[in-house]
């Protein structure tokens, strides 16, 4: 029970495959309460659903886009829990087009669209967090090899992950005298909403399986697993950081 007694806000579960839903089921496991936010109104059944599996859940609408839904969406949860100890950061978005074609024909909204989701957001965040993280806290956020490498057609979603493992750095110095801790998880590939439809995914399932040390794909309860250690006290010591859940992929060469 690595996260008994603590409460915590998950941003990203979209359904039974999200990565953060992987995070809700194994904090869970481990004795957190936890609120799960949606992003409209389409995905609130299929919240409700799997949050209906947890112990007292609270489950409220946020989109990272709005300042207003922001600000609602922490201060319910605040109130309602007397403090908050984590926050998963699950939430990404790029135009289709922006994911297809090369990278230097990206548009100036396309590349706002990605950068504010799936970056600011993240920072966003955190000023709203901090003020109920009475007792310090940790923040933890999911990124993508993409941000420091070139993988075909990741395109501005490369850009906004790179200006998140930053953000990541620079929160970690703001709210490391208040014991609240930034980290992030680079997960490997794994089958979800948000990777489907991508053209020749499978193929890059395939790589990693024949290339990684461990020869093996990665899934929920691995990023579920990974993220129980980053949001508990194990990890007290460790802030600012992007760790690799990726069965070591990225250090391969050729
Ligand atoms: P997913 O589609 O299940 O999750 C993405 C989430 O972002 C969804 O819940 C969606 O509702 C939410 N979202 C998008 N726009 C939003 C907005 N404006 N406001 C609020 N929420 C919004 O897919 P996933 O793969 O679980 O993605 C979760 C995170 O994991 C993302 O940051 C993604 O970049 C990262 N990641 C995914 C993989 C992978 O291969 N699937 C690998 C590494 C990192
Ligand atoms: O971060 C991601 C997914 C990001 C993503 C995916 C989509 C598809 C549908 C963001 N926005 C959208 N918008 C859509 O309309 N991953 C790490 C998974 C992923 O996505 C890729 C990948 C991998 C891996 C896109 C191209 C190449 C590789």
């Amino acid at each position: 029970m690595l996260l008994n007694g603590k409460k915590g806000l998950i941003l990203g579960v979209a359904n039974k495959r999200s990565l953060a839903w992987g995070i809700a089921r194994a904090a869970h496991r481990e004795g957190a309460r936890l609120a799960l936010t949606y992003q409209g109104e389409r995905l609130r059944g299929s919240v409700e659903d799997l949050a209906s599996q947890l112990t007292e859940p609270l489950v409220l609408p946020c989109d990272v886009t709005s300042d207003a839904d922001l600000d609602r969406c922490v201060a319910q949860v605040g109130e309602t829990f007397g403090q908050i100890d984590f926050v998963v950061h699950g939430v990404a978005f790029a135009k289709r087009e922006e994911l297809e074609g090369r990278y230097v024909d990206t548009s100036r909204e396309g590349f706002e669209v990605a950068l504010d989701i799936s970056a600011f957001s993240m920072t966003a965040l955190a000023r709203r967090v901090e003020p109920w993280m009475k007792n310090g806290g940790a923040l933890l956020t999911l990124t993508y090899l993409g941000g420091d490498r070139v993988i075909p057609h990741y395109n501005v979603m490369g850009v906004a992950k790179a200006a998140l493992e930053c953000s990541v750095r620079y929160l970690a110095v703001d709210l490391g005298p208040k014991n609240i801790r930034v980290n992030a998880l680079s997960a490997g590939p794994v089958r979800t909403l948000a990777a489907s439809g991508i053209s020749d995914f499978p193929k890059m399932l395939e790589v990693v399986k024949e290339r990684s040390p461990l020869q093996r794909n990665i899934d929920l309860d691995d990023v579920g697993d990974a993220a129980v250690f980053f949001l508990s006290d194990l990890s007290r010591a460790i802030t600012g950081e992007v760790i690799f859940v990726d069965a070591g992929f990225h250090n391969m060469g050729l």
